[in-house]
C-alpha cells in the first residue's frame, strides 16, 4: 500500500526537478554566447595543437566570433581517457584524440590500430579518408563524439631501456600501452608484460623502474623527452593508428546545417595543415633524439614481429563488420 502511494510522488518529484533543470538551462547565457572548451594532450607547437588552433581561427573569422573556441593544451583539462568521459557529458566541447582510447567504446577504432595493417601513410590516409573513417565516425557518433576530421599520427615503434633487437628481447619486459584491450593482447602477443597508464604518467614510470618501455611515434618519444630515460628506440612500426578531431554531440546537436558545414571544413582544412606539419616533425624529431644520442635500431625485416599478431586479428578482427573492413583497406591500391 505505501509502495504503492509513493511510487507516483516520486515521479513526481523527479519530473519537477527536471522541469527546473530545463527552466535553469534556458535561463542561462545563449551557447552562442559561451567560449568552447577543447581538449589537447600534447604542447601547443605540436603539429596536433597547430593543427586545432587553426581549426578555432578559422571558426571564429567564418562565424564573426559567434563560435569562439579555446584550445587547452597540455592536458590542463585532464588525461585522455577522463578528457572522452567529459566529451561525452559535454563538459568538454572539442578535442584531439588519438584513436586507440575507443577500442573498447567504439569496435571499428580497433582495426585501424591492427598491428602491420597499412603498408604505408598513403594507405592509412585512404583508408581513414575512405571506409575506416566511416564506419568509425558512425561508431563515435554512438557513444556522443562527432568526428570531423583525421590527423596523422605517423608510426609507433618500441622504446626501451636496455636493447630491444628481436621479438625474444622483448620477453618478459613492462611496456607501457594506451587502455585498450586490444594494445593489451597486441603487446602480450609480442611477448612484453603490457602495462596500461596514462601518458601523462610514463616519464615518472621509466624513470622510477615501474616500466621497462613505452611505444610511441617519434613526435611522443621526443616532446614528451621519454628518450632522456629510455634510450633504445627499435622501428618495430607495429601500428600507425591515427587520430580524431572532434566535436561532442551536444554541442553539435544546437548547430544549424550552415554553422556545422563551417566546422566541417575548417576541420577538414586543420587536417591537411596538421599532416603537413607532421611530416615534417616526424623528421625534427629524430634528428634531435638522434643528437641527443639514443640508439636507434633498424628493423628491416617485420616479418617476425608481424607473425606473433595473428591472435590479434584473430579476436579483433574475427566480427563480420570488422572482417569486411579489414579486407577492404587490404584490398585498397
Ligand atoms: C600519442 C597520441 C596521443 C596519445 C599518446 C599515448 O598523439 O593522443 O595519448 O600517443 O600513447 O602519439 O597515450
Amino acid at each position: 500500500m505505501t509502495h504503492r502511494t509513493r511510487r507516483p510522488r516520486r515521479f513526481l518529484a523527479a519530473a519537477l526537478a527536471a522541469v527546473s533543470l530545463g527552466a535553469l538551462g534556458l535561463a542561462a547565457a545563449p551557447a552562442a554566447a559561451q567560449e568552447w572548451r577543447g581538449w589537447n594532450i600534447h604542447a601547443a607547437d605540436y603539429p596536433n595543437g597547430q593543427g586545432m588552433d587553426a581549426f578555432t581561427r578559422m571558426v571564429a573569422e567564418r562565424t564573426n566570433n559567434r563560435i569562439r573556441m579555446r584550445t587547452f593544451h597540455s592536458a590542463q583539462l585532464g588525461q585522455q581517457d577522463e578528457a572522452i568521459q567529459q566529451m561525452r557529458l559535454g563538459t568538454i566541447d572539442f578535442a584531439n584524440f588519438n584513436l586507440s582510447p575507443f577500442n573498447n567504446l567504439a569496435p571499428s577504432t580497433n582495426v585501424v590500430t591492427l598491428p602491420f595493417l597499412f603498408r604505408n601513410v598513403a594507405h592509412m590516409q585512404a583508408a581513414i579518408d575512405g571506409p575506416a573513417g566511416e564506419a568509425i565516425a558512425r561508431d563515435l557518433e554512438n557513444i556522443g563524439i562527432i568526428a570531423l576530421s583525421w590527423y596523422d599520427a605517423g608510426a609507433r615503434s618500441l622504446y626501451t631501456v636496455r636493447p630491444v633487437r628481436t621479438p625474444a628481447d622483448v620477453r618478459g619486459m613492462k611496456i607501457r600501452v594506451q587502455t585498450s584491450d586490444l594494445w593489451i593482447d597486441l603487446m602480450r602477443a609480442m611477448g612484453a608484460n603490457p602495462t596500461p597508464l596514462p601518458f601523462g604518467e610514463v616519464f615518472t614510470s621509466l624513470q622510477s623502474g615501474v616500466i621497462d618501455g613505452a611505444e610511441n611515434n617519434w613526435p611522443s618519444y621526443e616532446s614528451t623527452r621519454h628518450f632522456e630515460v629510455a634510450r633504445y628506440y627499435t622501428t618495430t612500426e607495429h601500428s600507425n593508428v591515427p587520430e580524431v578531431l572532434a566535436v561532442s554531440r551536444q554541442r553539435w546537436q544546437r548547430l544549424n546545417e550552415a554553422d556545422r558545414a563551417i566546422l566541417r571544413d575548417a576541420a577538414r582544412e586543420s587536417a591537411v595543415l596538421q599532416r603537413r606539419a607532421w611530416a615534417e616533425r616526424e623528421r625534427v624529431s629524430r634528428d634531435r633524439v638522434v643528437a641527443a644520442g639514443v640508439t636507434v635500431i633498424e628493423i628491416t625485416d617485420r616479418a617476425p614481429w608481424a607473425a606473433l599478431m595473428e591472435p590479434v586479428y584473430a579476436k579483433y578482427a574475427a566480427d563480420a563488420r570488422l572482417a569486411a573492413l579489414v579486407r577492404q583497406i587490404r584490398e585498397m591500391p
